[in-house]
């Protein structure tokens, strides 16, 4: 298979919550996904089910030869790995890595969907990817910067840096 540019987004918010996403990092570039930039660190507001702790949220551009299937299994071993147990829909976790975008690819099936539906909705998926993607997203055409949400409470933390 030819290369893919993809796009993670990452959090945490149980635990050092910085020590396991670039852990998570590493893992993935054992793995076979090499990370090409990585956005600045921000810490956000909890969405969805609001009673936990804050965020910290990022999202990388890497590249990847695995199918799209493998890189879902991928980023789950290494959420294991990285000290993820099983948890509430939206509640607190070590790390979540959530593939966005798989180059222009649309998958619609039960346990994987790409684009990650819930992208336009969420200021911290979509504040993070601006600093990798000035471009049209892809599938969905608009730039993340052009996207109307809420992005009060997002706070960035530290800047790109922060991964190597
Ligand atoms: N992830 C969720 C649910 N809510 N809120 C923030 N701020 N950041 C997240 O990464 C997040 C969330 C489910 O994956
Ligand atoms: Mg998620
Ligand atoms: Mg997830």
């Amino acid at each position: 298979l030819a290369a893919a540019v993809v796009y993670l987004g990452l959090g945490a918010n149980l635990g050092d919550r910085r020590a396991n996403l670039r852990r998570a990092l590493t893992l993935l570039e054992e793995r076979g996904v090499q990370i090409d930039a990585a956005s600045a660190l921000y810490e956000t507001p909890p969405w969805g089910v609001e009673d936990q702790p804050a965020f910290l949220n990022a999202v990388v551009r890497a590249t990847t030869s695995l199918p799209p299937a493998a890189l879902l299994e991928a980023c789950k071993a290494v959420e294991r790995a990285a000290g993820r147990v099983p948890g509430t829909r939206w509640g607190p976790r070590a790390v979540d890595l959530d593939i966005l975008f798989f180059g222009e690819l649309r998958v619609d099936e039960a346990e994987l969907q790409i684009p990650h539906p819930r992208i336009l909705d969420r200021a911290f998926v979509l504040v993070p990817l601006m600093d990798v993607l000035e471009a049209e997203m892809p599938v969905l055409g608009a730039r993340p910067s052009d996207v109307t949400v809420d992005r009060s409470g997002i706070k960035q933390v530290e800047g790109p840096g922060w991964w190597k």
